[in-house]
């Protein structure tokens, strides 16, 4: 693949030319805006942080899930990492569209919908209820390299993801790595690992990705296949970061996965996907009625 550089993945939020950006994600599968969500950093931060303390709260009554734990107001807890003060730690906090209204309000942003309609036409739907994910200081967890595709495989072009961070976020508090290019290299096979579904560590070592250091604010776009992840925070504070996914409106999952063994029984059904109901809210344009047949 083609050595890119961040100055050849990056624009600037207070000059934002939006068909030129296009150009950039259609090229290489991601895209940093930097300081498009500015407006919605502090109310993000103020509820999240209540989102981190409510979980704290209750961090000892959980369920078991498939994929962790549970705790009762909804977050998802992984193992922790040897010498962790739990054995539990933060992955997926309930923070969505239906929690908070910042976050409601800043998946509407009308430049971000601008760029989402240059790279996926006229009418655009939210897919799913946005996604707040938290590592915790010291130690919290790291995302393996993976393509979104694994967890929820598209029948057209598929969500573009919108990864924000909420604070400064470098490489000692798990910034996000992508590979720009891999959204061309089509479904790669996923193994189970600690943070769900990633790819085989020796063949996508993180020397392969390039790390996007930046400031609360900016925005990396990426698309469904283009592999990316994120390592361990080390440093003293929870790394926040809050996840927008847009699609087009008629776009629906054929296979949803959080394990290998679930994939492999939903890459059976996959046949039979279809549009039902996977109507999620409007943003931009217009749901057309299509005659069935
Ligand atoms: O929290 C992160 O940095 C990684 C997020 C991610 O890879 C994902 O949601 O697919």
């Amino acid at each position: 693949m083609k050595s890119v550089s961040m100055n050849d993945l990056e624009v600037s939020a207070a000059a934002l030319d939006v068909k030129a950006a296009a150009e950039i994600y259609k090229e290489h599968g991601c895209l940093v805006v930097r300081g498009l969500m500015l407006p919605y950093v502090d109310a993000m931060r103020r509820d999240i942080d209540l989102v981190i303390q409510e979980t704290l709260d209750c961090i000892d009554d959980v369920t078991e899930v498939p994929e962790g734990w549970s705790t009762a107001n909804g977050a998802l807890l992984i193992p922790a990492p040897e010498g962790f003060k739990r054995d539990k730690q933060m992955m997926c906090m309930p923070m969505s569209y239906d929690f908070s209204a910042a976050f409601f309000q800043s998946a509407h942003h009308p430049p971000t919908l601008d760029l989402v309609e240059s790279i996926l036409g006229p009418d655009i739907e939210l897919f799913q209820l946005g996604q707040c994910l938290v590592k915790e200081p010291v130690g919290g967890h790291p995302k393996n390299l993976h393509q979104d595709a694994a967890y929820f495989e598209h029948k057209y072009e598929g969500p573009i993801g919108q990864l924000n961070y909420v604070i400064d976020t470098d490489l000692n508090n798990g910034c996000l790595h992508v590979v720009p290019g891999s959204h061309r290299l089509g479904m790669l096979r996923h193994e189970d690992t600690l943070s769900h579904l990633g790819l085989n560590a020796d063949e996508w070592p993180w020397e392969k990705a390039l790390p996007i250091e930046g400031r609360a604010g900016d925005s990396i776009f990426f698309h469904v296949k283009c592999i990316h992840g994120s390592q361990p925070n080390r440093s003293d504070a929870p790394r926040p970061v809050f996840i927008h996914r847009y699609r087009r409106a008629d776009d629906y999952i054929v296979v949803s996965a959080t394990t290998t063994e679930n994939r492999a029984e939903a890459e059976k059904a996959a046949a039979q996907a279809s549009k039902d109901n996977q109507r999620m809210l409007m943003v931009r344009g217009f749901r057309r009625f299509e005659r069935e047949g």
